[in-house]
């Protein structure tokens, strides 16, 4: 099946589907063989891993080189962090051109301004874009994609700028007209309040998308019964990572051995294996005279 169509499969799915955050080829990989359907793209963590800020520093073609690294990594669908979609609708449409191009299943695009900040920082002082614009953007990419099945995700970013239920609604409903495969509804509360009214007013609309980075301790049966799609945990590789670095840095810079440290990280056959040397081999006694 297509990575596209699982995508589809996922977000248009009667129970909560999960994905997870991967930002190069070893995370989605390492994603992938865990047993996840999917793996969310995530431009915080993208940026994370470059050494730069979630604020279009890096350029919508180096996240593709990233992407494309991590498409050919898996074979489970990728659904990117599009931003704002880099730019106005001639942007997001091309950049829909060029996922396709790398097999990637899915975009999400939230309605802010270029260049976008993170939801959680100052999410209130964050202008939103135009109702209208935003969803000039949405056709232009549904009207571009050649895969019938590529997803575009479109995330209302309206409780983070603290407008509350009845602008949502607006522009989730709005979006939903415009063409958008799912609507992503985010709150930076550690409750789940706000996504209980929306669930409530929606009522089974259109499916919904949801990131409970805020609102973490939230079992995720209540996610079943309020009936969401699909689940977003959007940022715990980079964050487990980071733990796991800094530990390992400061230990061995303590104390200038590697004897404690050994047991404590993967084996270099691990990276082998998740690099698929073992393909290689094979290839090389197939292909290579006298091997
Ligand atoms: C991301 O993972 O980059 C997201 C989710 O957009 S959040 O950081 O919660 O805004
Ligand atoms: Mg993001």
């Amino acid at each position: 099946m297509k990575k596209t169509t699982k995508l589809k499969e996922i977000i248009q799915s009667n129970d909560p589907e999960f994905i997870m955050e991967a930002h190069n080829g070893i995370s989605a990989k390492i994603v992938e063989e865990t047993g996840f359907k999917g793996i969310w793209a995530s431009g915080l963590t993208i940026s994370a891993s470059l050494g730069v800020r979630d604020n279009n520093e890096a350029s919508w073609t180096q996240v593709l080189d990233v992407l494309e690294f991590m498409s050919d990594a898996t074979s489970i669908p990728i659904l990117l962090d599009g931003d704002t979609g880099y730019g106005n609708f001639n942007n997001a449409r091309r950049l829909v051109k060029k996922l396709e191009q790398r097999n990637i299943a899915g975009v999400c695009i939230e309605d802010k301004l270029f260049p976008k900040t993170n939801s959680f920082i100052n999410g209130e002082a964050q202008p939103l874009a135009d109702i209208e614009e935003f969803c000039g953007k949405i056709k232009a990419m549904k009207d571009t994609q050649q895969d019938d099945d590529f997803i575009v995700v479109t995330r209302v970013e309206a409780f983070i700028a603290g407008w509350g239920l009845k602008e949502t609604l607006r522009r989730a409903e709005a979006y939903r007209r415009a063409g958008a495969d799912a609507i992503l509804i985010h709150s930076k509360r550690s409750d789940i309040t706000e996504i209980e009214a929306f669930m409530k007013e929606w009522n089974g609309r259109h499916p919904v998308v949801i990131v409970p980075t805020k609102y973490y301790s939230i079992p995720t049966d209540r996610f079943k019964e309020l009936g969401i799609q699909l689940v977003i945990w959007a940022n715990h590789n980079m964050r487990a990572s980071i733990v796991a670095m800094k530990n390992i840095s400061r230990q061995v810079y303590r104390e200038k051995n590697l004897m404690n440290v050994e047991g404590k990280v993967a084996t270099i056959e691990e990276i082998f294996r998740l690099q698929q040397a073992e393909e290689l081999e094979a290839a090389e006694k197939k292909y290579l005279p006298g091997k």
